[in-house]
This record gives structure tokens, sequence and C-alpha cells, in this order.
């Protein structure tokens, strides 16, 4: 397929000559910002999130540019909750009688196992109709602002969602591993401030939830929501489900044998970051590239408790709890 490399918007141009459209980078160049994360970019606040401008031209660049096959199924999440883990099992459920594929774990950090929309599309706009790709894209991208052919072709979205108080000390630690320039360490009641307040990549981290949450509601079959805590809880009967919404059920014999067993293993914390490729190799290109190993960290229900105080998480949590209101949507355990 010829796909147009310009990241300014093409099919807006003025057919009579009119000066060009504006690039994606001068549109982003006129939203508001915000400075205080101090990580590589500042935030830019454009169609009603926050993010950082590398991929916010990345994600403008997928909203005109990207065609969904209608066998694609979106791997959506915000920062920090579980998206490495659901592309590790999401990968080997779809790959486990591939023989040219079932290896890919072992070579690759999860994130480079598939097509990442805001990030590798721009750089690679072909990439998107290659014979052997997995039918698997991911994206942290908010519901509303996915690709419109995502939505008008019906396919199937798996959303994976945390705590935002494990979900937010995730994010600082990783803020912490990916800075640049010698930065000084965000302190972390600064950063709260700004998640607080929804300033953060993707965010409001509220947002996002609601909205595949309500996608999920109005069309169950075609939305599948997780929690990161159920998957570390009943990690066998979600991934089997999980296996089912991909369309590769795992079969009676399959069971029977372990299959599950060996894949939930496969994929664990433990295993991926042990690998040599997880342990020492790195995500994108090689001098601004992320360190594997800052994606594999603890993995833990509550790690929260160690870095917050009970008054910094009783405030997240009433700020969840009221933005979530009315939607049938809670983190709150039930009493
Ligand atoms: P991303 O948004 O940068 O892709 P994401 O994978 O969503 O990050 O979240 C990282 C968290 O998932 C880390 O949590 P922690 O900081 O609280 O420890 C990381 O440890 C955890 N994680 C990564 N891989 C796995 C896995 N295989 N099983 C369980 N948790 C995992």
């Amino acid at each position: 397929m010829a796909l147009n490399l310009s990241t300014t918007c093409e099919s807006c141009k003025d057919e009579n000559g009119s000066p060009p459209p504006p690039s994606f980078k001068e549109i982003i160049s006129t939203h508001p910002t915000e400075n205080g994360w101090k990580v590589f970019q500042h935030l830019c606040f454009y169609q009603g999130f926050w993010c950082f401008p590398l991929h916010l031209e990345g994600a403008m660049f997928a909203q005109h540019h990207f065609k969904a096959q209608a066998t694609d199924v979106f791997l959506c999440s915000a920062p920090k909750t579980g998206n490495t883990w659901l592309k590790a099992l999401s990968v080997a459920i779809v790959t486990r009688n591939d023989n040219s594929n079932n290896k890919l774990l072992l070579n690759k950090v999860p994130h480079e196992c598939i097509m990442f929309l805001e990030k590798d599309l721009i750089k690679n706009p072909t990439a998107q109709s290659d014979e052997g790709r997995l039918p698997l894209v991911a994206t942290h991208l908010p519901y509303t602002a996915l690709p419109k052919s995502i939505l008008h072709s019906g396919c199937k979205m798996v959303y994976i969602c945390r705590d935002p108080k494990d979900a937010f000390v995730s994010l600082w630690h990783f803020a912490r591993g990916i800075k640049i320039n010698n930065n000084p360490d965000l302190p972390i009641d600064v950063a709260f401030e700004l998640y607080s307040q929804g300033k953060s990549n993707f965010g409001p981290y509220w947002d996002h939830v609601l909205g595949y949450w309500k996608a999920s509601q109005e069309n169950p079959e075609k939305v599948h929501f997780m929690r990161y805590e159920n998957l570390l809880t009943d990690t066998i009967s979600e991934v089997k489900r999980l296996a089912e919404c991909l369309g590769y059920p795992f079969s009676f014999e399959e069971e029977k044998q372990g299959s599950v067993e060996k894949l939930v293993n496969l994929c664990s914390l433990q295993n991926l970051s042990s690998l040599e490729i997880n342990k020492n190799g790195k995500y994108g290109d090689a001098e601004r590239g992320i360190n594997n190993n800052v994606y594999f960290r603890k993995g833990k229900i509550g790690d929260w408790m160690n870095y917050l105080t009970s008054e910094m998480g009783e405030k997240l949590d009433n700020i969840m709890e009221e933005k979530l209101s009315g939607s049938g949507f809670t983190f709150r355990e039930p009493n």
C-alpha cells in the first residue's frame, strides 16, 4: 500500500492551492503545555488528554493514516497499568502454534513484538500492511482519540487498568528510569500533585478508564475490560478468557497438557525479567532507546504503601471515586 509519509494532514489541504495546513508539530506547538514531569519532553494538552509531543505527533499521524484490519485486536491501556504483561500474554497466545513466531518473547521485549500505534506507525507507515505482522496492535491512546478506522472496522479491543495508586508509583519509578539530561529526580509529592490533576502522559487517568469502561458496557462482545489485580490473583482464568477474546481459545487437549500454565510461566515477571534481552537490551533507537529492564519492576498489588502516605492514597481514591461515580465501575474494594 502506498502511503503518504507527510506528518501534515494531506486530506485537509485546500484544493485551490491555499497555503499548506500546519504540520502536526505546528498544531501541537499551539496547545497548552505542562513542564512539571521533566522527563524528556513537556506534556501537551490536545483533544482532552495530556501527551508528550513525540507520542502526540505519532497519534495524530495514526488518526489520519492508520487503516485497521477487521482481524486486528487492539491492546489498550494507560501507562503502567499492565501493558507489557498483556502484550506478552497476547503474543504468546496468538503465536503458540506458529513455529516461526513462538520464540518471539525470548528475543524481543514484548513492546517490540507488536505494532505500537502512536510510536511505530509514523516511523514505518507500511508496517501496518506487512503480511507477516501479528494481528495485535497496542496503544495508550484514550478511547475518544482512537483512529476512526478502528471503531468503523469493528475491531476487538482489550483494555487493562490498574489501581491508580500503584499505577502512579510505577509511573514515578519509570519516569526516573527514563529521564535524560541528568535532571534531578522529580520529588514524588510533586509528581503526585500533577497526577492528581490529571497531568500525566495520556491522562487524566480517570478519563482513560472511563472511556474504555463505557465502551465495554455498550459493546461487551468487542471490548474486553481487564484489571491488572485480577490478572495477578486469578491468572489462569483471566488468561483463558483473554485467549477466547483474542480468538485463540485453548482447546480441551491444550488445557489437559498444561499449556495455559506453561504460557503463564513464560510470561511471568520473574521469567521475562531474567531473559538476557530484557536484562540488557534496549527498546527504540540505540542512543535514546529505553533500557528494557525498566519495564519490569515489582509487579505487586499495594506497592504504593511504600511510597505514598495514607492521606495521599485516600486523596487519589476520592478523586477517582468522584470521577467514576455513576459509571458502575470502581477501584475501591467492597467493604
Ligand atoms: P508501560 O505503560 O510502560 O508499558 P506497563 O507494562 O503497563 O508499562 O506497567 C509496568 C508495570 O507492570 C510495572 O509495575 P511496577 O512498577 O508496579 O512493578 C511492572 O513491574 C509490571 N510488569 C511488567 N511485566 C510484568 C509481568 N510479566 N507480570 C506482572 N507485572 C508485570
